[in-house]
C-alpha cells in the first residue's frame, strides 16, 4: 500500500486544537500549570542517562565550536547552497509511511519471538520465553486474535502459517470453561473479522484456505456459547463450557455477571446472524440488552454487575472503567452497525452519555484536565476521581458518537444524512478534552507510559479508602505503587486513531508516534527486542522492571491501532466499518427482511424514569355490588 498525503489536512491555528496545543508546549509552558515532560513529577535520572547527558553535552560543545569556526571564516554567507534554510524555521515533514512500517516491524518482532517459543500456546512470556494454555488444548487466544492485524499488515507469510494452524489445529471440542465475553470478542471476533477481510473485503490474497474456513469456526464456537445465554433472564452466565454448552455462572462477585461483558457480545452474535442467514444469535444477544434496560438505570448510567437469574444489577457501583466500559461502547456500535436502522441503541447511547456529562465528568487540579470519575456508591453518592486506562476509548467514542464515522467536516455539513448540532460539538469538545488528559496520563509518567489507573487532584477528592486524593498539589494525575503497572492496552492509541479519522488533527498522530516510541524503549524484550515486547511493573521505574506476559491485545489492537493511525485514512473508513471492542472490523450492514429489533424500550417519563403502570385496582366486591345495583 503506498502512502498517499491525507485529505483532511490538519489546521495547526484552529481553534478548536487549544487542549491539544496546550499538552506538548505551545500554550502549555506559558499559562498552564502542569508539568512538561521532562518536568515529569517522577522523573528521575539514572546515572546511565547522566553519563549518556555528559557525553551528549560534550558532544553539543564539540559542534557548536566547529560550526562557530565555519561560521567565523563565512563559510555559510557566500554564494553556495547554505545548510540553513532561510533562517525560517520549516516544519519537519514526518515520514508517516515510515512510522507505519516502523509499526509492523514491531508486530513481526512480536510475532517472531511468539513463533519461537510459544507457537500454539494462549499466552507468551517473552521473559523466560515458554508459552502456557488456558485450557488444554489451547484455543488459538494469540493466533486468532492476530489474524486480521496480519491481514490489515498485509504480512502473508506468516498468516499463511497461522491460517493452516486455525484449520488444522484449532479445536474447540473441549470439556473447559471459558469466560463467555472475553471468547466472543476475541475469538469469535478474531475470526468473523478474518473472514470479513480475507473473503469479502479480500484484503491480501492468501493461500487459499477450505471454503469459509473462518466462517465455519465461528459458527463452531458460537453454537458452543449460546449456552451461556440460557439463563432465567437471558443474561448470560459469566463463563460457558465449551463441550457442554453449559453455561457457568461466575466463581466471584455473587455470582453476578459483569455488565459490560453481558451488554458485549451483540456486534460479534449479529454480524455471525447476519452471515450465514441464521437469526438465533441475534435473538439471543439483543435479549440481553432489553433486560438490562427493563431495570430502567438513572441517567443511562448502569451499575458494573448483574445477576443472570433475575436480570437485576447487583449493587449500585458506576464506572466506565473495568466491568462498565464496553457496555457504553456497544450501545452506539449496534446502532453503526446496522446502518442507523436500529434507532433503539442511539437512544439508549445518548441517555447514557447525558448521564455521563452529568455525574461523571470533573476537572483535575491545577491544571484542569478532564476525566470521567466513578461513583462507588452509585449516584448521589461521593464521586471518586479515579479513572483506568481502560476509560481511554471514551474520547474515540465521544467523537465516532457525534460524526458516525465521518470527518467533522464532512458531519458539520451534515453529510449522509447525519444529524449535526449543539450535542455534537459538545460531544466532539469533550472528546478533545479527555483525549488529552488520556495522553497526560502517558506524558506524566517517567517511562512515557500510562498506568493502569490514575488518580486525579480534585483538590478534595478522596479515595476509595478515604484518603486525601492532593499529595501534592502541584500534580494532576497521581499514580499510586499498586496501580503502576501498564499491560500494553490499546484504548489511548485507539481513541487517537478514531481522533485523528475524524478531525484530521495531526497532533492525534504526533502523540500515538511519542507513544509507540515509549513501548520500543520500555517494553522491548532482548537485544534489539528479539523476544517481543512484555508488560511492565511500574510505569514510574526507569529502567522499569518487566512483567512476564505479553497480552494478545497487544497484537489484536495496540499495534493494529497505531499501524492505522500512520496509514492512509481510505484502510478501513470509519463510515463503513464498525470496530468490535477488540479492534476486530466488521461491515456495517442492512438489516434486510430477516432482521428486525425485536424489542421496545418500556415508556419514560421526561426524567427518564420508567412510568410505571398504576396496578388495576381489584375493587373490594360489596363496591362492585353496588355499582350493578
Ligand atoms: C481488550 O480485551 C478489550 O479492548 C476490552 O474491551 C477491554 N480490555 C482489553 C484491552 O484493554
Amino acid at each position: 500500500m503506498s502512502f498517499s498525503i491525507p485529505k483532511n489536512v490538519p489546521s495547526f491555528t484552529s481553534p478548536d486544537r487549544d487542549f491539544e496545543d496546550g499538552a506538548v508546549g505551545g500554550l502549555f509552558g506559558a499559562n498552564r500549570d502542569l508539568p512538561l515532560y521532562k518536568d515529569k513529577p517522577y522523573y528521575q535520572r539514572s546515572g546511565r542517562n547522566q553519563r549518556k547527558m555528559y557525553r551528549r553535552k560534550r558532544f553539543l560543545l564539540g559542534f557548536i565550536a566547529v560550526f562557530g569556526l565555519f561560521y567565523w571564516f563565512g563559510y555559510f554567507s557566500g554564494t553556495g547552497t547554505s545548510i540553513l534554510p532561510n533562517k525560517k524555521k520549516v516544519k519537519e515533514i514526518v515520514d508517516w509511511e515510515d512510522r507505519k512500517e516502523k509499526v509492523k516491524e514491531a508486530f513481526m518482532l512480536s510475532w517472531n519471538a511468539y513463533e519461537k517459543h510459544a507457537w500454539g500456546n494462549d499466552q507468551f512470556l517473552p521473559v523466560t520465553k515458554t508459552g502456557r494454555q488456558m485450557i488444554p488444548k489451547g484455543m488459538g487466544w494469540i493466533i486468532v486474535d492476530a489474524l486480521d492485524t496480519m491481514m490489515i499488515m498485509n504480512l502473508t507469510k506468516p498468516l499463511e502459517k497461522a491460517q493452516h494452524w486455525v484449520e488444522h489445529s484449532l479445536t474447540f471440542d473441549q470439556d473447559s470453561e471459558v469466560n463467555t465475553f472475553e471468547t466472543t470478542i476475541r475469538m469469535l471476533g478474531g475470526l468473523l473479522s478474518a473472514h470479513y477481510l480475507s473473503q469479502d473485503l479480500k484484503l491480501v490474497p492468501v493461500k487459499k484456505a477450505a471454503e469459509d474456513m473462518y466462517l465455519n469456526k465461528a459458527t463452531d464456537l458460537a453454537d458452543r456459547l449460546l449456552g451461556a445465554y440460557d439463563s432465567l433472564s437471558g443474561v448470560p452466565f459469566a463463563s460457558v463450557n465449551l463441550k457442554s454448552s453449559e453455561g457457568v455462572p461466575s466463581h466471584a462477585d455473587g455470582g453476578a455477571s459483569s455488565t459490560a461483558e453481558a451488554a458485549t457480545l451483540q456486534l460479534e452474535m449479529k454480524y455471525l446472524s447476519k452471515l450465514i442467514g441464521e437469526t438465533v444469535y441475534w435473538k439471543k444477544a439483543e435479549k440481553v440488552i432489553e433486560v438490562l434496560d427493563n431495570n430502567g438505570a438513572k441517567d443511562g448510567l448502569v451499575p458494573i454487575f448483574v445477576y443472570a437469574d433475575t436480570g437485576n444489577f447487583r449493587g449500585n457501583e458506576i464506572r466506565l472503567g473495568s466491568r462498565g466500559d464496553s457496555y457504553y461502547e456497544y450501545l452506539i456500535k449496534q446502532y453503526l452497525q446496522t446502518k442507523n436502522q436500529e434507532p433503539i441503541y442511539l437512544d439508549m447511547y445518548n441517555a447514557a452519555m447525558s448521564g455521563v456529562k452529568k455525574h461523571l465528568i470533573a476537572k483535575s487540579h491545577p491544571s484542569h484536565l478532564t476525566f470521567i470519575a466513578e461513583l462507588p456508591n452509585g449516584i448521589g453518592g461521593d464521586l471518586s476521581p479515579k479513572m483506568d486506562h481502560l476509560v481511554c476509548f471514551m474520547p474515540g467514542l465521544f467523537a465516532l458518537g457525534a460524526t458516525e464515522g465521518l470527518t467533522v467536516e464532512e458531519a458539520r455539513k451534515a453529510e449522509k444524512g447525519v444529524k449535526w448540532g449543539v450535542r455534537q460539538e459538545e460531544d466532539l469538545k469533550l472528546a478533545r478534552e479527555l483525549m488529552r488528559t488520556c495522553y497526560e496520563m502517558y506524558n506524566v509518567t517517567a517511562t512515557g507510559l500510562a498506568p493502569e489507573i490514575a488518580w486525579f487532584n480534585l483538590k478534595h477528592g478522596k479515595s476509595d479508602d478515604g484518603e486525601l486524593i492532593e499529595e501534592d498539589p502541584s500534580k494532576d494525575i497521581i499514580v499510586k505503587p499498586r496501580d503502576a503497572h501498564n499491560l500494553q492496552r490499546p484504548e489511548t492509541v485507539e481513541s487517537l486513531f478514531v481522533m485523528w479519522r475524524i478531525t484530521g488533527d495531526e497532533i492525534y498522530r504526533e502523540w500515538g508516534w511519542k507513544i509507540f516510541e515509549a513501548f520500543l524503549e520500555h517494553s522491548a524484550v532482548g537485544k534489539g527486542a528479539k523476544d517481543g515486547f512484555t508488560s511492565l511493573d511500574n510505569v514510574n521505574e526507569v529502567p522499569p522492571t518487566q512483567r512476564d506476559n505479553m497480552e494478545s491485545f497487544w497484537l489484536a489492537e495496540t499495534l493494529k491501532y497505531l499501524y492505522l493511525l500512520f496509514s492512509p485514512n481510505d484502510l478501513l473508513p470509519l463510515d463503513e466499518v464498525v470496530f468490535n471492542t477488540e479492534a476486530h472490523p466488521f461491515p456495517k450492514f442492512d438489516m434486510g427482511r430477516l432482521f428486525e429489533t425485536g424489542w421496545k424500550r418500556l415508556p419514560r417519563d421526561k426524567e427518564g424514569e420508567i412510568i410505571k403502570e398504576d396496578p388495576i385496582e381489584e375493587k373490594p366486591e360489596n363496591q362492585k355490588k353496588q355499582e350493578k345495583e
